[in-house]
C-alpha cells in the first residue's frame, strides 16, 4: 500500500513569549503527527508586523510530506495551535503560534475555510522570503508560479535573518 504523499509548505509564526521555542515546539509536534514528515525548514526570520501594530514576529516555512488530506493537515495545524495555548482575542492580534497551510502539492482548493494556495501568500514578504529558500518557484494563487525578482531593499529591512533552520529530527 503506497499512500499518496503530497509535498506541502506550512508558514510558521510567533510573536509572544519565547518565540523561537514556540517555533521549535510546533515543528516537534508536526513531526510527531502520524502521516506528517517534516523534511526541512527555512531559516528563521525576525519580521516587522504587517497589519495591526504588535510585537515583531519570528517567521519560518516548513516543507512537509504528508499522507493526510489537505483538510486534515489544516486540522492538525489548528490542533497544534490550540494545544500550544493559542488564544484568539482580536483578529490579526499577537499569537504564541500560527501555522498556516500555504500550498498542498499542486492542488487548488477553494472552500470557505480552506483556500490553497494561501490567497495572500504572494503579497507577504514574511512568507515569501523563507518559502523561496526552500522552493524558488512556488505555486501561487491562481495556478501561477513565482518567477524570481530578488527581495527588494524594503523587504530586507522587514524580514531579517534571525536563526538557522529549525531542528526537524
Ligand atoms: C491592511 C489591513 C493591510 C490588514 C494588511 C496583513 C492583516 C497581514 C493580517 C493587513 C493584514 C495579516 C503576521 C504578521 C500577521 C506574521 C508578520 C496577517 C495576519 N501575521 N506580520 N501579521 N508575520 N511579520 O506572521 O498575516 S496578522
Ligand atoms: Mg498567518
Ligand atoms: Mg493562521
Amino acid at each position: 500500500m503506497s499512500a499518496r504523499r503530497v509535498r506541502a509548505f506550512l508558514g510558521l509564526g510567533s510573536n509572544l513569549g519565547d518565540r523561537l521555542a514556540h517555533l521549535e515546539e510546533a515543528v516537534r509536534r508536526l513531526a510527531r503527527t502520524e502521516g506528517v514528515d517534516v523534511a526541512r525548514t527555512s531559516r528563521v526570520y525576525e519580521t516587522t508586523p504587517v497589519g495591526p501594530d504588535q510585537p515583531d514576529f519570528l517567521n519560518a516555512v516548513a516543507e512537509v510530506f504528508t499522507s493526510l488530506p489537505a483538510r486534515d493537515l489544516l486540522g492538525t495545524c489548528l490542533a497544534i495551535e490550540d494545544s500550544m495555548g493559542r488564544v484568539r482575542t482580536e483578529r490579526w492580534g499577537p499569537r504564541v503560534i500560527d501555522l498556516d497551510l500555504l500550498t498542498y502539492g499542486t492542488d487548488e482548493i477553494d472552500e470557505p475555510d480552506l483556500i490553497v494556495p494561501h490567497p495572500r501568500m504572494h503579497q507577504r514578504a514574511f512568507v515569501l522570503v523563507p518559502l523561496l529558500e526552500l522552493e524558488p518557484h512556488p505555486l501561487l494563487p491562481g495556478g501561477r508560479r513565482f518567477g524570481r525578482p530578488g527581495p527588494s531593499r524594503a523587504t530586507e529591512e522587514q524580514v531579517r535573518p534571525f536563526a538557522p533552520p529549525l531542528d526537524v529530527t
